[in-house]
């Protein structure tokens, strides 16, 4: 018998090394660049983590997180130069590129550097490569990375109307996009079912349209479908919308508010009856639809300011879906509007509508974010696009040289099931599977370069008609919004979707540690 030649040893002794090294690098989203090293890493008890001034907070994040998941005792301690000797070291660099940072694990120590958020997604990486089993040694593999991500909008939505969730699961939500270095929280604060941030100019937008249900099981109200009898009602207080904020910001995700107008108004209609579409009897005629009325301006100008002194970022969301325009063609105040303005459709009075809005945003430093219904009749001037109509929208408006947000049906409608319907029968939507996510692409080929430039990214949303509770969310949203992650987040080249099922697969550990309900599909049955 022959004995294998040494050529062939070596070739598949390091064939094993490969799968064995890259094996430990289960990140999501995958990095830029990632070269595995040799040995590795031992974060053990009271080890040093060596901050700057600019990075202290994410220091002391990074210590919280190895106190709460592995009851890790640490110390956080600001140098103005860190020493090279420090066990975990996490340097303000300057670096022109937003959230880029660099990392480096040796059997000494670990090196996260970056700007702004990058140091906070090191950490986030360095947290992913921990082990999950509340293992005694924290062995963290050798490793060089250098990452950056491809786009600036990475969203997440949540609709807190249908269903009314806590601070606590709020906060819960938001801190566990931003392991995945998701950053855009769209808050999804009205609708017809419930009005869910207190305006002090207009108190009853809480007490009464934040109790819708109550008054639907008093049958002063429209019979809501499906009507479950806890968690429907709520709202959050100002206090606790800031400190929602200041949750966020410690996380590096910007929060974008939506006050929807002028349909699925029907929560504010019922606290304020002077917003609805009257007919000419004075009747109302529809519950949903705000009349265009100087009275409904002056109302939602009023809200705005109150919604813009407490969100410190630069969008707010307006809605603009599903707007029952017809009602207007009854209603003499948009008859009238439509005289004087020379409007020859619903479609231009939503158009001025949305127009009259974005001009009052302006006013006040703020840039106007839209459904993709906002197109019809005239897109206003500076509008981001949402793209939620399949990705057409988005595509025109692009082609128009506006910012668009692709959030298209049916990759990122995560109401609808994530596999075979007869499992799982909540939503109304065919299954929407993780890998239908995972290959979906936010920059259409029908674009050129330059029209793919104003793709500011891509979002998942949620919608809760169906969606009882906290863990059924959690259920609803994972581990599809890890697709979201990454193909938001890692360069195009990079994407595979065998190497991200597995990957998948290895985060059902970090679940379990932050006892959080995602959905844990068999990747071996590809289910
Ligand atoms: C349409 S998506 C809506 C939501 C509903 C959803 C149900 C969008 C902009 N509007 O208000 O919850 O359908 O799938």
């Amino acid at each position: 018998k022959k004995t294998p030649s040494l050529k062939y040893i070596l070739l598949f002794a390091s064939l094993l090394l490969s799968v064995t090294t890259k094996a430990q690098f289960h990140i999501i989203p995958q990095p830029v660049s990632l070269k595995a090293g040799k040995g590795s890493f031992i974060l053990s008890k009271n080890a040093v983590i060596g901050v700057n001034k600019e990075t202290e907070p994410v220091g002391k994040y990074l210590q919280d997180y190895l106190n709460q998941n592995y009851g890790l005792q640490t110390t956080v301690k600001v140098f103005e130069k860190i020493p090279v000797k420090t066990a975990i070291r996490l340097n303000n660099v300057w670096s022109n590129a937003e959230s880029a940072y660099t990392m480096n694990v040796s059997p000494a120590s670990v090196s996260i550097s970056g700007s702004g958020a990058g140091v906070f997604y090191g950490v986030q990486t360095l947290i992913q490569l921990l082990p999950t089993d509340k293992a005694p040694t924290l062995k963290v593999a050798a490793c060089s990375i250098a990452d950056q991500p491809r786009f600036g909008w990475r969203g997440l939505s949540l609709d807190v109307s249908r269903h009314f969730f806590t601070v606590d699961e709020v906060k819960k939500y938001i801190d566990v996009m931003a392991h995945y270095k998701l950053n855009t929280f769209h808050w999804h604060l009205t609708d017809d079912e419930g009005w869910r941030i207190q305006i002090d100019k207009y108190p009853r937008l809480t007490e009464v349209g934040s109790r819708i249900s109550y008054y639907a099981k008093r049958g002063e109200f429209r019979k809501l479908d499906n009507l479950i009898d806890d968690g429907r009602d709520g709202f959050y207080t100002k206090d606790e919308i800031r400190d929602v904020i200041k949750y966020a910001q410690d996380r590096f995700v910007t929060i974008l508010p939506e006050i929807e107008m002028p349909g699925h108004s029907e929560a504010a209609i019922f606290a304020y009856p002077q917003l609805g579409c009257q007919d000419s009897t004075g009747a109302k005629h529809r519950v949903r639809m705000l009349d265009p009325s100087e009275y409904t301006f002056k109302f939602m100008e009023d809200v705005l300011t109150e919604v813009i002194g407490l969100f410190p970022n630069q969008h707010v969301h307006i809605g603009g879906d599903e707007a029952e325009m017809v009602d207007w063609l009854k209603s003499p105040t948009a008859v009238a509007l439509m005289k004087r303005e020379h409007l020859k459709s619903e479609k231009e009075v939503q158009s001025y509508f949305i127009k009259r809005i974005e001009k009052f945003l302006l006013s006040k430093n703020k840039r106007l974010v839209g459904w993709d219904e906002i197109l019809q009749g005239g897109l206003a001037e500076s509008a981001t696009v949402m793209s939620w109509q399949g990705e057409a929208g988005g595509i025109a408006a692009a082609k128009m040289r506006h910012h668009v947000v692709m959030t298209p049906l049916p990759y990122m409608y995560f109401d609808a099931p994530q596999a075979n319907e007869d499992l799982e029968p909540i939503g109304w939507n065919p299954p929407v599977t993780w890998q239908m996510v995972y290959n979906y692409e936010p920059q259409s080929k029908e674009l050129t370069n330059a029209e793919a430039e104003y793709i500011l990214g891509a979002q998942g949303n949620i919608w809760n008609e169906k969606v009882p509770n906290a863990q059924h969310l959690q259920y609803m949203v994972y581990p599809r919004a890890l697709a979201v992650a990454e193909l938001t987040w890692s360069p195009k080249n990079e994407k595979n979707l065998d190497r991200f099922g597995w990957k998948m697969k290895n985060q059902y550990g970090l679940f379990k540690l932050w006892n959080f309900n995602a959905r844990l599909p068999d990747i071996d049955g590809v289910d």
